[in-house]
């Protein structure tokens, strides 16, 4: 009897732990794949309506997560901590992932929306035929600022930064290649430079512009510039028009001796543990409505042709915003490679440690 009652109580052990573990597995699926999508995107980057949107129309939950720097974003896609399912790298972190092997080739069949993009963004050298990215949004690096507070300035040149009148009066977007760039640029050097006697001079020359700066900030830059913290803004295209959106008396302009054209880009980290629903995601945002409420949101341009036509004719004609790509010396970032990019951030770091 005693036998009997230990064989039961041993089947009945054996029987919880089989279902406990089944349960256990079936949850962790959930929170990482089966209907869960972990999305990874720059901050202030989507129109949460169109989250919601996905989750009603596929049943999918999503868990939205944000970074500020392409850099920030790698190394935690490297970590591996969180798996995510979906990120947006720039055009040379995408160059950078799909060599280093952190991503999954597409699945073209699952994303006919992706003949809405327009030809111009599409089979470009960071990813040729698209075979692990697909256009997000686009945009430049300019100057956004208040003629109120800058007198005579109309920041026509790059060096118009450097005017003593605007002692602690500039804010700038926290971005390595932003700001190298920019001063780069401003000595008629290429965003790509990787000449150490260059990169030396755009650092020398930016360290004599510190006293104009007053600030480095992330995503508050928006906040701050619309409430007249500071007259002169270094920023991406998209977060100028949300500013001047917010406060009317702001512009926005490209300087003549150039500046950088990037594209943010939607691929699938190797990682991934939802591929299916990735794609399910990556083909919503390429619907051309979403992809204009999405544009419409954000204030960053869209490269999908189709969504263009849906947005008012007073932002897809707006030249600050949507410029005539062959007008100007726009020049995109490429993959310096490892090192060097890691070079660029050292620059950029000793730049602010001397800032503080
Ligand atoms: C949006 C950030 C835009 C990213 N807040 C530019 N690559």
């Amino acid at each position: 009897m005693k036998q009997l009652a230990q064989t039961f109580l041993a089947i009945f052990v054996i029987a919880f732990a089989l279902m406990y573990t089944a349960h256990y597995m079936n949850a962790s699926e959930g929170l990482t794949g089966g209907n869960t999508l972990t999305v990874y995107n720059w901050g202030d980057y989507i129109d949460p309506e169109l989250i919601t949107k996905f989750e009603e129309e596929t049943g999918i939950k999503v868990i939205y997560q944000t970074f500020d720097s392409n850099e920030a974003m790698m190394t935690k896609i490297v970590q591996g901590g969180t798996t995510f399912d979906v990120a947006v790298p720039s055009e040379y972190a995408v160059d950078k992932m799909r060599k280093e092997n952190l991503l999954l080739p597409l699945d073209h069949s699952k994303l006919p929306g992706i003949s809405n993009i327009n030809p111009r963004f599409m089979n470009l050298a960071f990813d040729p035929g698209n075979q692990y990215s697909v256009p997000y949004f686009w945009g430049t690096v300019g100057i956004v600022y208040n003629p109120e507070l800058t007198g005579n300035l109309t920041f026509k040149s790059w060096n118009d930064l450097w005017d003593p009148s605007l002692k602690n009066k500039i804010m700038f977007v926290d971005g390595a290649r932003e700001i190298l760039g920019m001063s780069l640029n401003s000595m008629n050097y290429s965003v790509n430079d990787t000449n150490e006697e260059h990169l030396q001079a755009a650092l020398a020359k930016l360290q004599k512009l510190t006293p104009n700066v007053k600030a480095i900030v992330g995503d508050e830059i928006k906040m701050l510039l619309a409430n007249e913290e500071a007259a002169v803004g270094i920023v991406w295209s998209g977060d100028a028009s949300e500013i001047i959106d917010a406060n009317d008396k702001l512009t926005y302009v490209l300087p003549e001796e150039g500046t950088n054209l990037w594209s943010d880009n939607m691929v699938i980290p190797k990682t991934a543990k939802n591929i299916e629903g990735a794609h399910k995601f990556i083909n919503f945002m390429l619907d051309p409505a979403n992809a204009a409420q999405n544009a419409e949101y954000v204030g960053y341009s869209t490269p999908n042709e189709k969504a263009m036509k849906l947005l008012p004719e007073e932002i897809s004609s707006d030249e600050r915003f949507y410029p005539d790509l062959n007008s100007m010396k726009l020049e995109v970032y490429e993959n310096l490679g490892k090192k060097m990019l890691a070079h660029y951030n050292e620059l950029f770091l000793e730049f602010k440690m001397h800032k503080k």
